[in-house]
């Protein structure tokens, strides 16, 4: 638990019949959570010279596309080539015109392609991996059966990371109280996906059974970093040891070198030398 939390506050709270943004709502990202969409600022991004422009920030999403791109590379292909740029979301840069034209949804991470004839973007982390893993017929099972795995813990992760980041994480560790409610609700649900994952790691070496793919790309920086306490300093309190074969997978994925570079882009926090704010050659990783 942070310093800045608060003991439980009473259930007091009756909403009004509508309601109007009329006070900050407190904790760690009140300064740019906003009910409304749309540009805050005028900015053009920078273009880079490589075919694919990457705007992010090494937040779990953020890593998600970094290990892949670094994951392609090393397979040898060339056109995953990238710019990558820092979107500093604490400062509110996600809402700026240049961004939104390629994220109408103001959430890194955030592509634009340049190698095709009209400049493709493409945002959601989960599209962003499937985009690339197609475009290069790379980290996607060919065998039906396989991709059909594949495709299905992709969206797994996408439908239960929420859950995990937006609610376990911001109750138990950025909320301005304590809410015991929400912190019971939400680690109840990241205690069973845990155990979901446990049992399915028990028979496969993979999410896609014996080969490494985009849903473990997906899935490795939100629930790896969890059980090995690389995010929310949670790991005692869910009792991440006890979750063996996610433990195993975890340690296995974090072993790869292309793992260990990609998670390194565009991190602008942590020991210095570990820093990385922006990725423009494969020598700035070296
Ligand atoms: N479903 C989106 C989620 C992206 C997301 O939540 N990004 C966070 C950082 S991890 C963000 O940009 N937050 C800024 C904001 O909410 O204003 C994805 O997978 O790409």
């Amino acid at each position: 638990m942070t310093e800045d939390t608060q003991p439980n506050q009473p259930a007091d709270y009756t909403p009004p019949k509508v309601w109007t943004w009329d006070k900050e709502s407190g904790g760690r990202f009140a300064n740019i959570n906003r009910p409304i969409a749309g540009p805050t600022s005028e900015k053009v991004l920078p273009i880079g010279k490589h075919p694919l422009q990457l705007h992010s920030l090494a937040t779990p999403n953020g890593l998600k596309v970094t290990i892949m791109l670094e994951e392609l590379l090393a397979l040898g292909h060339e056109g995953a080539e990238y710019d990558a740029y820092t979107i500093n979301i604490g400062e509110g840069e996600q809402f700026s015109s240049g961004f939104i034209e390629i994220n109408p949804n103001s959430k890194i991470p955030a592509l634009m392609d340049r190698s095709t004839p009209e400049p493709t973007r493409v945002f959601e982390s989960g599209a962003i991996l499937l985009y690339l893993a197609e475009k290069f017929g790379a980290l996607i099972p060919t065998d039906p059966s396989k991709r059909a795995e594949c495709y299905s813990w992709l969206f797994w992760q996408m439908g239960s990371a929420p859950y995990l980041g937006g609610g376990f994480g911001h109750f138990y560790r950025y909320a301005p109280m304590r809410i015991e409610y929400a912190i019971d609700r939400f680690t109840m649900e990241v205690k069973r996906q845990l155990d979901v994952l446990d049992r399915h790691l028990a028979d496969n070496e993979y999410m896609a059974k014996d080969e490494y793919s985009i849903a473990d790309i997906a899935i490795w920086p939100w629930y790896g970093s969890l059980v090995s306490n690389g995010v929310y300093e949670a790991a005692e309190f869910i009792d991440a040891q006890s979750y063996t074969n996610v433990q195993r997978w975890t340690a296995m994925i974090g072993e790869r070198e292309p793992v260990k570079r990609g998670s390194r882009v565009n991190k602008v926090w942590g020991p210095e030398e570990e820093q990385l704010r922006e990725r423009h050659d494969a020598s700035d990783l070296d």
